[in-house]
């Protein structure tokens, strides 16, 4: 999108540390060793990492002893991730990445396949938008079509256990009239149930320019949102417009209408100029599965946490459960199966929820003493 109207002009300089969000941070800077700054990583790959900070960029790789110390997926850097590095290159040009600091934040999903891995998506986003667009809305809506993919709630467990907060945008707006894309963000929000109370809607067009002021308010004061969903929704779009440059190639839709998948680098972009923050492009996933294991977060969030307020309703019903690992399927004195019954309790709810922790290979999620299955 080359219209020269949008008002932020193309960011040439670095980026100020603030405007890449390390005064968010509450470490102290002070103990970094001699010849050493923080920098973001802003593109990953194959083991490089490509960093940001007031000085420019720098191409880095973890140093030995990091990358002898690297015990887990958890233990290298990710999008997103703020390290340590020297401020010299090494005989490989690039500069040695001596410490990952610690996540606030971790969008991270379970790995495809039947093994459970573990795969990093993005580190310290504040906001976690998850785009998606009056097509798909309507898609996900009818349980027909929900194997297509793309349920909101996978990305909202995946925003809340990770500690970033969720908004959700519809875009694409400019192909439906206004009441359609207003009927599209009532049915989410029947969809969500009380946890739609939670979680903004945003409508936006990255072609008309609709919305994207709401959007790009939201990556303000060196605050990061990351943009998370299915490919050709729009994302690379959202961040162009919000970049006024063309810094992410976008792709060529493809006959049925939705994005072609396009092997697309993650990256993050300053937006917004001095006083604003950064967007994070994250490759096209369907759902994005919620990782159900520890995180290592500070200060702590997790599965449980995700789970419990993206399905508030029912981790309180479950209390209520004659069993305590009830699995709210076949079990005598489900208060969750009861509240279905009587129809306090949608049923779309609890298939949904029952759908995710199936996926997520979480045993009793709202169980409250580790009981045996
Ligand atoms: N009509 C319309 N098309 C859009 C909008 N945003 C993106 N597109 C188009 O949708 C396709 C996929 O966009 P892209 O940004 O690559 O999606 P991504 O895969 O989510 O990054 C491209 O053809 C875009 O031009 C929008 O708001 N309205
Ligand atoms: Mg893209
Ligand atoms: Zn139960």
């Amino acid at each position: 999108m080359s219209d020269g109207a949008d008002s932020h002009a193309a960011e040439r300089s670095s980026p100020s540390m603030r405007q890449l969000g390390w005064l968010r941070r509450a470490v102290a800077a002070a103990d970094l060793p001699d010849g050493h700054v923080v920098s973001r990583v802003a593109v990953e790959h194959r083991g490089a990492y490509e960093l940001v900070d007031a000085t420019g960029e720098a191409t880095g790789a973890l140093d030995a002893t990091a990358r002898r110390a690297a015990r887990t997926p958890f233990d290298y850097p990710t999008v997103g991730d703020w390290v340590v590095r020297s401020l010299e290159a090494r005989h490989d040009r690039r500069v040695a990445i001596a410490d990952v600091l610690d996540r606030f934040s971790l969008l991270c999903r379970r790995a495809p396949g039947p093994r459970i891995r573990p795969q990093l998506v993005a580190a310290n986003a504040d906001v976690l938008a998850v785009v998606t667009t009056p097509a798909f809305a309507d898609d996900a809506a009818s349980p027909e079509t929900a194997a297509a993919g793309h349920r909101i709630e996978w990305y909202l467990t995946a925003a809340f256990s990770g500690g970033a907060r969720p908004v959700i945008v519809v875009n694409k707006i400019d192909t439906v009239s206004s009441a359609e894309h207003e009927a599209t963000v009532d049915a989410l929000r029947r969809r969500l149930g009380p946890a739609a109370a939670d979680v903004p809607i945003l409508a936006t067009s990255a072609l008309d320019g609709r919305g994207l002021e709401s959007l790009g308010a939201l990556a303000a004061d060196g605050a990061t949102v990351a943009l998370s969903g299915p490919s050709g929704v729009g994302k690379s779009s959202l961040v162009n417009r919000l970049a006024g440059a063309d810094v992410i190639p976008v792709a060529p839709l493809s006959a049925d209408g939705r994005g072609r998948h396009t092997t697309v680098r993650r990256q993050l972009v300053p937006v917004g100029g001095p006083a604003g923050g950064t967007v994070v492009d994250t490759p096209g996933l369907q759902d994005l599965v919620p990782w159900g294991g520890d995180l290592g977060l500070r200060p702590p969030a997790g599965a449980q946490v995700g789970l419990a307020k993206t399905f508030g309703e029912i981790a309180a019903l479950a209390h209520e459960c004659r069993f305590a690992d009830c699995t709210h399927t076949v079990e005598p004195g489900c208060a969750v199966a009861a509240a279905v019954e009587d129809g306090r309790l949608a049923a779309e709810r609890l298939s949904t929820y029952l759908e995710l922790v199936a996926d997520m290979e979480i045993p009793d999620a709202f169980g409250s003493g580790g009981g045996s299955r």
